[in-house]
């Protein structure tokens, strides 16, 4: 069963033929000098990458860390990329937001009703009446943390299958189908056991790009029976292009790139 958030996600897939989610982390120091000199130098930056990356992107994922980051200016930068990216391009909260339900109540109002996103991250360490809150919203997109991509994944998660026990309530609780599953791209071997546990739970997958995930054995992977289901993140690999020239050529490039080559892996497993 597919709720109205992972309807539009499909859709936009189908749309731009594409299964990249383009993740926009503005690190205010790193920002171009063009963009520098402009009123809003995130929003400016920020709407420059959307401009040439959207025909690529089936979805956007801005972290609201970066945003947060640069103070009240921040939040209004985050407000502006939010209102700016067309509709049909469902737009990810990555907030991983996490605590008691009347606090999680307010987490949820402000990614769904101020911010107007289309899905959010959430962890699920503090249990099910902290992500009830957000289950509520019944239309939206809950991406629940299973397997993050980063080296401390080994600390409590794969020693203690924890990511095991994450899928396995997840199933559980979707009953509006308005869950996903976060499932880093660096650790493929786990990822296959996670979606052996969830068929048809959706993934979000960062860690391609800049943490060296392999997309080959990813795309063996994390497609559901039919082939969807799930989007592979990549956020500094675009807007922090490697080369020399012009800024946003080389960001259009690098969105060109990894939209090609998520075709090509796919096209390697058939
Ligand atoms: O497990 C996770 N790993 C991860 O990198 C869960 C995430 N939400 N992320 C986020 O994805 C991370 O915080 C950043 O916003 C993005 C990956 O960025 P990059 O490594 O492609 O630059």
């Amino acid at each position: 069963m597919k709720n109205l958030f992972f309807y539009k996600l499909e859709e936009a897939v189908r749309t731009n033929n594409s299964r990249l989610c383009i993740g926009l982390d503005p690190r205010v120091d790193d920002i171009p000098a063009p963009f520098c000199n402009e009123d809003d130098p995130i929003f400016a930056f920020n709407k420059a990458i959307i401009d040439a990356t959207s025909p690529f992107a089936c979805a956007f994922k801005p972290n609201f860390a970066f945003y947060e980051a640069a103070g009240i200016e921040g939040i209004t930068s985050l407000k502006k990329t939010i209102d700016y990216i067309s509709p049909e391009i469902p737009i990810i909260a990555d907030a991983k937001r996490s605590d008691i339900g009347s606090t999680a109540e307010a987490y949820a109002q402000s990614i769904f009703d101020y911010f107007h996103c289309d899905a959010v991250t959430v962890s699920p360490y503090l249990g099910e009446d902290s992500l009830a809150p957000y289950l509520n919203f019944k239309d939206k997109g809950i991406f629940v943390l299973c397997l993050t991509s980063n080296p401390g994944s080994m600390d409590f998660q794969i020693p203690n299958d924890l990511h095991i026990q994450v899928a396995q309530k997840v199933m559980r609780w979707n009953t509006a189908g308005n869950c996903g599953l976060v499932v880093g791209a660096t650790k493929p071997e786990y990822l296959k056991i996670v979606r052996d546990i969830a068929p048809d739970i959706p993934f979000l997958i960062p860690g391609i790009g800049a943490q060296g995930g392999d997309l080959e054995k990813v795309l063996e992977f994390a497609p559901q029976g039919d082939g969807t289901g799930y989007i592979i993140n990549v956020s500094r690999g675009i807007t922090q292009p490697s080369g020399e020239g012009d800024f946003i050529t080389r960001v259009t490039e690098a969105a060109a790139r990894y939209h090609k080559l998520i075709h090509i892996a796919k096209e390697n497993m058939a």
